[in-house]
């Protein structure tokens, strides 16, 4: 299962697809270069004339300088500003959204359905490569914000086919927002993403999208 969703993995084809031009444009082109214009045996090394120490003036070109600062620059504005519209996903808050705590200790996640619906938010256990893991059902088409808690060092749960994270501090409340569509139901894998201790590896839960 390929870790993302569309969105996330849309945005992750569009920067490899630029970096594949920027790297042929700069590396391919430079190493082509490196090798056809080298000096050959017996010729003369030295056709530039130019002298240790000192800039060779006579071959600076503003048009150049100019033109290799700005576009790399649009580049980076346009990848800057495609990033920020995924953000969105994940931080935007829904006035409707329904409240579900997820509580990270060494290791293990705990979650808190608080007076949801049975429907909406239940708590269970499932099994996890044999080990006994537990596991949150949701509703497909449902608004949550999972307010996020640790109990003693950072945590950071991962939903990993929906490509959204964040951190869990102690002493601090963060926040993650999810809106499970009809697409998404089936079973999901929370793992945790920020190294917390011998464990952390094992620091696994299990969400279902249900209809
Ligand atoms: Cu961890």
């Amino acid at each position: 299962m390929k870790a993302g969703g569309d969105i996330f993995n849309n945005l992750f084809d569009e920067f490899v697809a630029w970096s594949i031009l920027v790297f042929a444009i700069t590396f391919i082109w430079q190493m082509h270069h490196s090798l056809k214009y080298r000096s050959k045996d017996g010729s003369d090394n030295n056709v530039d004339e130019l002298t240790p120490g000192v800039f060779p003036k006579e071959n600076d070109d503003l048009r150049l300088e100019l033109t290799w600062t700005i576009i790399p620059f649009i580049l980076i504005v346009y990848l800057t500003y495609i990033s920020w519209g995924p953000l969105s996903e994940v931080w935007t808050e829904d006035p409707e959204a329904h409240q579900v705590g997820i509580h990270a200790s060494q290791w293990s996640w705990g979650f808190d359905c608080g007076e949801l619906d049975e429907d909406i938010c239940s708590i269970s256990n499932a099994d996890v490569e044999g080990q006994t893991k537990p596991k949150i059902s949701l509703k497909a088409g449902e608004s949550y914000t999972f307010i996020l808690t640790s109990e003693d060092v950072t945590h950071a749960p991962f939903f990993v086919d929906w490509g959204i994270k964040e951190d869990s501090l102690p002493g601090m409340i963060t926040k993650m927002y999810y809106k499970p569509s009809v697409d998404e139901i089936g079973t999901h894998l929370l793992l945790c993403t920020e190294y917390c201790g011998d464990d952390h590896g094992y620091m696994t839960a299990v969400v279902e999208v249900h209809a």
